[in-house]
């Protein structure tokens, strides 16, 4: 069985694009408007050895109540629950809104695996625009153009790795290795008293304030 990608976000972030990056198709419409996407619509891909069925969906508002917007979220459901991993697609450009907090919330919810993808990346300084996302609590953020088809095939590998059998790992030796962590924020947050709290030591200062 191939696994299975659920793309899934709000109106116009670019799922349908992405969808076709990933099938390398154009079996999905794209416009530059919302709710153009209203079922749910397979595909399939292959990126290097990794292959996959993938699931288009509409805008998703996990809340809604009546209308189209009702049985939208409910296709959006029904893709999630057939998911292996759901890829939970955001818009660089428009930043954090409050319907993907909503949908973050019923993703956190729901539990299962979840990849954050910030779209529309391309040409963005990473770590400035996209760091906001991680408010969302889902974890990293991974930035794609799905437009360029830039960071699709890693989009791919971290979507599908962890699905791999253990029997391909069976011998990787566990790693190791220190963790390095930095402690940034603004001064006199609490900075030091964190890390002398997790190295168990008496107060003292540490370097610089960020
Ligand atoms: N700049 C930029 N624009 C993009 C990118 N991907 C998609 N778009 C544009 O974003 C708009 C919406 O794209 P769609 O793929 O239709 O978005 P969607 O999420 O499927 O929208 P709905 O089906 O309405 O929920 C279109 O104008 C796309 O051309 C990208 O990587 N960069
Ligand atoms: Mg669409």
């Amino acid at each position: 069985m191939k696994p299975v990608l659920a793309l899934v976000g709000r109106p116009n972030v670019g799922k349908s694009t992405l969808f076709n990056r990933l099938t390398k198709s154009r079996d999905a419409i794209v416009a530059d408007f919302a709710g153009l996407t209203r079922d749910r619509h397979y595909g399939q891909g292959r990126q290097g050895r990794y292959e996959y069925i993938v699931i288009d969906t509409g805008g998703f508002e996990p809340d809604a109540h009546d209308g189209i917007y009702k049985e939208m979220a409910k296709q959006t459901q029904q893709a999630v629950a057939e998911a292996d991993v759901v890829v939970f697609v955001v818009d660089a450009r428009a930043g954090v809104s409050a319907q993907d907090h909503d949908i973050a919330k019923y993703l956190r919810r729901i539990g299962k695996p979840c990849l954050l993808v910030a779209n529309k990346a391309e040409g963005m300084r990473e770590g400035v625009q996209i760091s906001e996302f991680y408010e969302l609590g889902l974890g990293d953020v991974i930035p794609v153009s799905a437009a360029h088809g830039q960071g699709i095939r890693s989009l791919v590998e971290l979507a599908l790795d962890p699905l791999l059998l253990p029997e391909e790992d069976a011998d990787a030796e566990p790693d190791l290795s220190v963790v390095k962590l930095a402690v940034a924020g603004r001064p006199n947050v609490g900075k030091s008293t964190l890390i002398n709290t997790w190295l168990g030591e008496h107060p003292r200062r540490h370097h610089g304030s960020l």
